[in-house]
């Protein structure tokens, strides 16, 4: 948090003077598109609207069409109940509907080429009068369609311009909801779930039918509503599942669960869940059977099995086969499908064993066992071979199954990508992924064109987006999350979307059509994850994030020495993962043969995965023409410089945004610029000291504008050591024990002027702990420790810091910390950091 003397009375008349938004809307604000910038083009707009299908969700494109002309227009669309032979209407209906209802469509030159869930929009002129069309090949298409128009016309386009067809890219589009029936959510950011609460499905479902319309609005057609990690007891509540599918059906959103193959067990009273036991077919016969007299439209199941410590058909010596099919043939009939994931490893690998490598685990697992599952299966892919890390290549095995229907699954909620507390737009990392061109058979095969089923000839297949979405009205915390979740619908519908085209529409629907507003924030979103890469983990390290907690800070170390297979083997000489075929672990012949030279010759493997594929020296010379050490040193000073400037670009946005929204982001900005130096430090610390190699700027562990308490006069604050050390100046954190409070005071011998002050401490999960910040005797600053970070100790998951600008130093000044802890948490500090503003004019700050 960044705070500034006296200005609190500017900041109030901001507050009066600008609209407040929640964020509880997402993308569908159906705000009145500004005329500034482009033609206000609905003046022709009909005043009519007709309804031709009786679908659920055509009623619901009905509603939705009303609301939005309503909204953004000011218009009331008068409901016609047949095309009106003496007025302009809008036709909503199927393809076939309207050619019964008006023998003009389509009109002449305008095919109607929309394929399943596809629409055509078109005008048809019949007896002077116009039609504006909304022509679905199926009831899901009509819905699609009107929320097509509504953000052409949010975003200012003209009807006209939107004319044409359009479908979907692939038959699924889900997401999964990592939903716990206690109300959890495993790697959720924004509150509790949406579907369950105390182990029950919550009363109030009204938050899944607002859910499941945002999901229609971006063409996503299925939602699995549980834990991959299944419990269970929900096969033991189909009435109450079926009432979240009655909240999805009029988006035509189809219900997915999640299973545990262990469920005939656990729940059925059988004593075996071994798929090739004909007793256990039956019982998930009977519970299909079931399942869908409840759930008519059940979409059908995801399955996680044999990884992470799930049940799963190795119990009984049987393969991912045998569970995948026995599941899908007692959907078949009832049409549903399987989506069976290739997340399976062992997760007790042996560190020593040089061979040993968790990336080759879904290759070697299911490439043997391609053309054996049933045609309703479809294994369910992670887009790279580890677990949503900020870069890895694309996953080999998506090339490795050429006679079985594949999905990709990409995580829309940000585990390894800050948790919804550091801004990272995914769509570009996600775009680098499915254009990229497996090579398979030597021809043109990029995943997006595998998963659509268009390179192997596969019927089904597509898109899977981790999302969890929770209670939180805004629905994924950092308002900027939601371009993820709106991206990942958009890529889902056309992967050839760019992510230029997804943040432009998505900050127009969800801020402004101000151009100033559009640029700023577009540019912000599409630099993001290359920040937020930089200061993680750059050149196919992987997050460096601490795996073995939360996921969050990092923790290079935590990588190392277990068995979970992240490994990056730094040493005193080297550092990267050999998987070449020659001399390593051998994952690179998972590729076909031209994706698999590339990596193999260093002359041809990109930086930014060299250390996937290489164990190098240090000092090896990148393409770059800068040593591998050199780059991560640099790479991490840079991402932190950017990271504060995305703090600097959206403060230009200042009074063009609404303050709610604006002073939200901005608090998180500012935060995550300042966890970049705590990324920063700490993995330069680690890299410097494990190499032995200085930085050839002599920055590391060279602060001179830092104090660190250990150099400040301390009044009951005592050293304690940082769990993971390189998190913390000196591996210390002082903290705040057995008293009410404790002080660490600076003596200043800078220079006068105006200075930033920046106090970093650590604020846990538990506790908020307060502190005061003292100029001499004057208390300048006062703030709580109430940022909830997880984790209960002083490292890079709760190392966080407080700035206040525009104070006034003079040589002889005192500046005191007071900390008070509070239940359990200590209110541990670090150090000071004081920055010169020398560009800051002095009016602008306040005098003391
Ligand atoms: O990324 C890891 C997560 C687990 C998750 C697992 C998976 C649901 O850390 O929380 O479990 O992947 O995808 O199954």
């Amino acid at each position: 948090m960044t705070h500034r003397i006296a200005t609190s009375f500017a900041v109030l008349f901001i507050v009066a003077t600008l609209h407040a938004e929640d964020g509880s809307q997402g993308w569908l604000r159906y705000a009145p598109p500004s005329p500034t910038g482009f033609p206000l083009t609905y003046e022709a707009m009909p005043a009519a609207l007709v309804n031709l299908d009786s679908s659920v969700e055509a009623a619901s494109a009905q509603k939705e069409m009303l609301r939005g002309v309503r909204s953004m227009l000011g218009r009331t669309l008068r409901l016609e109940a047949t095309i009106p032979g003496n007025d302009d209407a809008w036709v909503l209906g199927t393809a076939e509907e309207i050619r019964t209802a008006l023998p003009g469509y389509p009109a002449p030159g305008q095919a109607d080429k929309a394929g399943p869930g596809g629409f055509t929009l078109s005008v048809v002129t019949a007896h002077g009068y116009q039609y504006w069309i909304v022509a679905g090949a199926d009831p899901r298409g009509i819905l699609y369609g009107a929320f097509h128009v509504l953000s052409g016309v949010a975003r200012g386009e003209s009807f006209g311009s939107m004319q044409g067809s359009q479908s979907p890219a692939a038959p699924v589009r889900w997401v999964n909801q990592w939903d716990n029936l206690n109300g959890t959510i495993e790697r959720g950011y924004a509150g509790r779930s949406i579907f369950f609460d105390d182990g029950h499905v919550r009363a109030d479902l009204t938050r899944a039918g607002e859910y499941a319309r945002l999901l229609a609005s971006i063409g996503v057609n299925g939602c699995t509503i549980n834990n991959v990690n299944a419990d269970p007891r929900l096969l033991t509540m189909i009435p109450d599942v079926a009432r979240i599918a009655d909240a999805f059906r009029p988006w035509g959103v189809r219900l997915s669960i999640a299973v545990a193959i262990n469920g005939p067990q656990v729940v059925g009273g059988l004593d075996t869940y071994d798929p090739g036991d004909p007793r256990v077919a039956a019982w998930w016969r009977a519970k299909v059977d079931a399942i869908y007299a409840a759930i008519p439209d059940f979409a059908g199941f995801v399955v996680k099995a044999d990884s992470e410590g799930q049940p799963g058909p190795s119990q009984y010596g049987r393969t991912p086969v045998d569970a995948a099919n026995m599941l899908a043939a007692a959907l078949q009939p009832h049409g549903g499908i399987v989506l069976y994931r290739a997340f399976v490893y062992n997760h007790h690998l042996d560190w020593n064993d040089l061979k040993a490598d968790r990336a080759r685990a879904a290759y070697d697992i299911f490439h043997p066992l391609d053309g054996q599952f049933a045609p309703n299966v479809i294994v369910q892919i992670k887009n790279g071979p580890i677990d949503f890390q900020v870069r890895e290549p694309v996953s080999p095995l998506f090339a490795g199954l050429r006679e079985t229907n594949t999905a990709v699954e990409l995580q829309i909620t940000q585990e390894y990508m800050g948790q919804a507390r550091h801004l990272v737009f995914l769509p570009t990392q996600w775009k680098t992924y499915l254009d990229f061109d497996l090579r398979a058979n030597h021809r043109s095969t990029p995943l997006k064109d595998i998963v659509d089923g268009a390179s192997f000839h596969r019927p089904l297949g597509g898109y899977v987006g981790v999302a969890n979405v929770g209670l939180d009205t805004n629905w994924m915390s950092h308002p900027l999350s939601m371009a993820n979740l709106y991206g990942f619908g958009r890529l889902a519908w056309n992967p050839n979307t760019t992510a230029a085209a997804i943040a432009e529409d998505w900050t127009r629907l969800t801020f402004s059509n101000d151009p100033k507003v559009v640029a700023t924030i577009s540019h912000m979103l599409l630099t993001s994850w290359s920040i937020y890469e930089h200061y993680t983990g750059p050149l196919g390290l992987q997050t460096l994030t601490n795996i073995t907690g939360p996921h969050y800070g990092p923790a290079p170390q935590s990588q190392e020495h277990n068995g979970w297979g992240q490994w990056i083997r730094a040493d005193h000489d080297g550092v990267g993962m050999d998987r070449t075929v020659a001399t390593g672990t051998g994952f690179l012949g998972q590729y076909p043969p031209e994706v698999a030279a590339m990596y193999t010759s260093l002359k041809t493997c990109p930086d930014d995965l060299l250390l996937f594929m290489h164990h190098v020296p240090y000092t090896y010379k990148l393409h770059s023409g800068k040593t591998v050490i050199q780059t991560i040193y640099d790479d991490h000073y840079v991402g932190a410089q950017e990271a504060a400037g995305l703090v600097a670009q959206w403060k230009t946005l200042d009074g063009l945004i609404d303050e709610q929204r604006y002073a939200k982001v901005l608090g998180l900005l500012e935060y995550q610029a300042g966890h970049a130096i705590v990324w920063r430090d700490a993995i330069d610390r680690w890299f410097k000291q494990i190499s032995g190699i200085p930085d050839d700027q002599h920055r590391i562990g060279h602060d001179p504008d830092r104090i660190t308490a250990s150099r400040m006069q301390l009044d009951g604050y005592t050293p304690i050591d940082a769990t993971i050390w390189e998190t913390a100046t000196d591996g210390k954190a002082y903290a705040c024990r057995n008293r009410n409070s404790c002080t660490a005071s600076a003596h200043l011998d800078r220079p006068a002027g105006w200075y930033s002050v920046a106090v970093q401490y650590f604020d846990y999960r538990q506790g908020v702990s307060t502190f005061t910040l003292r100029l001499n005797q004057q208390t300048i600053a006062a703030w709580a420790a109430d940022n909830t970070l997880p984790g209960e100790a002083p490292n890079g998951d709760t190392s966080t810091r407080f700035t206040l600008d525009g104070v006034p130093l003079r040589p002889g000044d005192t500046l005191t910390i007071e900390g008070h802890p509070d239940d359990g948490e200590p209110a541990p500090i670090d150090y000071i950091e004081l920055t010169p503003e020398s560009a800051r004019a002095p009016q602008k700050a306040a005098a003391h």
